[in-house]
């Protein structure tokens, strides 16, 4: 495979010179051991004939190590490299033994702090912008630009767009195999309790005002019918957590979880939104949310799962969120406290200045990146892409990598439209 790959850039850039063709997979080979570099070598001299049927020659045995991590704790009784998920790459994959290396997503810089600085360099991890050029600078991983094509990861390379290549890319090199991220789940959306609009006879809102007016409703007009005044128009996470198409509707943005803000040319000068008169109607409006008891106040201090608790209680009438918590945790959630709730996405509401937006992640899941010392980077091409199968048995497009994130269909599992899988509430599971 990887002599393919090698012949076929050669005479890509026969036109041009050979020398050159020898300068650009020097840093590969350079990378990896000295063991991976006499495989090249090797398999070099079979005449092209012989390589062309793959499928007629066993697969080299490979063991590799995967450094992940979890949102959830692994419950103490299951062996992360011996339970049904493990053993389905053991099935598809027979020739490739994988360590997994599992650690909570909080504990995460640490764990790979620890393995690089101790010389264990998992032979495959996720990296994010910062360690791309760090680790490549360091020689910690290898540039891989020759797996991640047609050739190693064809179903990648069908779901993932440019933004994905160049998000692996640094000084000429890629550096990492991007996996694509599900582009409906992922992005997030303000949501409304559509019951509480009903019964109070109001319209959905369109602008930030009109989005005020109900929020103020929801809180003072006992939009729940208890008679009591329990209900707040809105919620957030703290440091402004997601409110970011409030923020947007006042063409400020700047998350300050991540400490991410935008900067925009104004003048001819890149200024950060933090300093903009915009950023000050936002607060502003912001302000008057909290001063007016409309903003429930405790939530400032809120992490996104109390957040999710708060309004699945049912006594909360907008809030943002990701769109995959919507069908499975908020909706299922809210009809276990409140059976006649209902749920809707609001637009983006319009600001004061005519402008409106969504935060939109990118189109890239995980980046995974290969440690300079592992010779077999087409081992983790693989298994990435075996993730990414479409199995055409179904009538949705159902991915393995779905399945490892939400389960099998029908026992953890349900199908939204035909195209995506969520996870059921964990309420519905038994
Ligand atoms: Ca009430």
């Amino acid at each position: 495979m990887k002599q393919k790959i090698l012949l076929a850039l050669c005479g890509l850039l026969a036109l041009g010179s050979l020398a050159a063709c020898q300068n650009n997979q020097a840093p590969v080979q350079s990378a990896a051991s000295s063991t991976s570099t006499t495989t090249v070598s090797s398999s070099m001299a079979t005449p092209p004939a012989e390589k062309s049927s793959d499928a007629e020659q066993p697969k080299e045995s490979v063991s590799l190590s995967v450094l992940i991590s979890t949102s959830r704790p692994v419950p103490a009784d299951v062996d992360p490299n011996d339970n049904p998920w493990a053993n389905r790459f053991r099935d598809a994959m027979p020739h490739i033994e994988i360590d997994w290396i599992i650690t909570p997503q909080a504990a995460m810089q640490e764990k790979k702090n620890i393995l690089i600085g101790s010389g264990e360099i998992p032979d495959t991890m996720p990296i994010d912008d910062l360690e791309l050029v760090n680790f490549s600078t360091l020689g910690i991983i290898q540039p891989i630009s020759e797996y991640v094509t047609e050739e190693y990861i064809p179903n990648t390379m069908k779901l993932i767009g440019d933004d994905a290549i160049s998000s692996v890319t640094y000084q000429g090199e890629k550096w990492a195999f991007p996996t694509p991220r599900n582009p409906v789940e992922s992005q997030e959306a303000m949501f409304i309790r559509q019951d509480w609009l009903d019964a109070l006879g109001l319209e959905m809102p369109k602008t930030t005002d009109d989005l005020y007016e109900v929020m103020r409703a929801f809180t003072f007009d006992d939009p729940d019918g208890n008679g009591q005044n329990d209900t707040f128009g809105y919620i957030s996470a703290k440091n402004l957590g997601w409110t970011n198409p409030l923020m947007l509707a006042f063409d400020v943005y700047e998350n300050t979880s991540n400490n991410v803000d935008r900067w925009i040319r104004v003048d001819g000068q890149f200024i950060p939104d933090i300093i903009r008169p915009e950023m000050k109607e936002y607060l502003t409006y912001m302000a008057k949310l909290y001063a007016d008891g409309v903003y429930d106040k405790e939530s400032l201090a809120f992490d996104f799962k109390q957040l999710e608790e708060k309004v699945i209680s049912g006594k909360i009438g907008v809030w943002v969120s990701s769109a995959s918590g919507t069908s499975s945790r908020y909706v299922g959630g809210l009809k276990q406290a409140v059976p006649t709730g209902e749920i809707a996405a609001v637009e983006p509401p319009v600001g004061p200045g005519g402008k409106r937006g969504m935060f939109k992640s990118t189109a890239v899941g995980k980046r995974w990146a290969i440690s300079a010392k592992f010779d077999h980077p087409e081992a983790v091409a693989e298994i990435l892409d075996w993730m990414l199968t479409l199995d055409d048995s179904v009538s949705h497009i159902q991915y393995n990598a779905d399945q490892f994130e939400v389960g099998d269909v029908g026992v953890h599992a349900t199908v939204i439209g035909d195209r995506f899988l969520s996870a059921l509430p964990e309420t519905d599971l038994s």
